[in-house]
């Protein structure tokens, strides 16, 4: 077991990523802008090292996607940090009524640059941008807002997209959608956790019951009184272990098998669901200066 308690190291690699990967290379040429959308809740474990040698040329935009299901002050943090580092950055939700006009504008204004050297020489030219992330992020989610159709398929499980695709978006803006990408090698449990707990990393290679007692015992330190609220038969002691976690939650549920055993299972699955449906707490699992 590992300082995360993690027993069984999280395999997040399958073989259509590697494909995916010389897609994206293959399509470069095509595009002016690239779209990084991270999910606001883990943003460092969301970005993946390859894209650094890969879009060194092209113009960079990252999307702080899911900014209703994290913590409000960390959101300000991490929009500071990539701003410092160069980025055109926002905070975005991509589901609901909110408005699309910030994001259209912010790509627009990004590819401003490309757009101008066109209209010097008397061309219009329609800005390409493409969408990436690692699964899950909400990608398809955020183009379907910014097209305002339901073009490009979406779903609450990572690897829903498995090709790419066109969206027109305005007369003079198109993107495309990726499938999610994920990083070569895992190297940091504590990032992978991370994944497994906003549901990038399938949960069929993963042990659920160690990824969402992990996960409470996150939410014990960083959401106690949410936590606490929700699952209201939990222990109240700062030693509790994940196991006992988990069972309180199988307690506050009424999850019982016969024999008066405590079903985990299915309090871990609820867990996961619920946390990932932002039904727990809105918290933010890493901060720009944990690096
Ligand atoms: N709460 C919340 N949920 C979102 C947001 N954006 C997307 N989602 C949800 O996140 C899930 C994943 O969305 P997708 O758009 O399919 O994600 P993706 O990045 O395209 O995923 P892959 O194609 O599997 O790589 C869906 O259930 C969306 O409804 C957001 O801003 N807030
Ligand atoms: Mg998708």
């Amino acid at each position: 077991m590992d300082e995360n308690g993690i027993k069984s190291a999280i395999n997040w690699y399958p073989g259509h990523m590697a494909k995916a990967k010389r897609m994206l290379e293959e399509d470069l040429k095509l595009i002016d802008v690239v779209v990084e959308i991270v999910d606001a809740r883990a943003p460092m474990a969301c970005r993946n090292p390859d894209f650094e040698a890969l879009f060194k040329n092209k113009i960079r935009i990252v999307l702080l996607n899911k900014a209703d299901l994290s913590s409000k002050e960390a959101n300000k943090a991490w929009t500071r940090h990539f701003s410092d580092e160069g980025y055109s950055v926002l905070e975005y939700v991509s589901i609901g009524s909110g408005s699309r006009k910030n994001a259209v504008s912010l790509i627009e204004k990004a590819g401003e640059p490309i757009l101008k050297k066109y209209r010097d020489k008397g061309v219009s030219k329609t800005l390409r941008a493409m969408v990436v992330g690692i699964p899950n992020v909400g990608k398809s989610t955020f183009i379907n807002k910014l097209a305002g159709t339901g073009k490009a398929l979406t779903g609450d499980k990572p690897g829903v997209t498995r090709g790419k695709q066109w969206v027109k978006i305005s007369p003079y803006l198109e993107l495309m959608d990726t499938p999610g990408l994920l990083w070569a090698k895992l190297d940091d449990q504590t990032l992978a956790k991370h994944l497994a707990y906003i549901g990038s990393i399938r949960d069929d290679v993963m042990n659920v019951e160690e990824i969402a007692g992990a996960l409470l015992s996150d939410l014990s330190s960083l959401a106690h009184s949410e936590l606490y609220s929700r699952y209201p038969k939990i222990t109240q002691d700062e030693a509790v272990s994940p196991e006992e976690l988990l069972e309180g939650v199988a307690k506050s549920r009424g999850f019982i098998l016969k024999g008066g055993v405590y079903d985990t299972e299915r309090a871990a699955r609820i867990v996961l669901d619920e946390y990932r449906a932002g039904k727990i707490a809105k918290v933010t699992f890493e901060l720009p200066d944990d690096e």
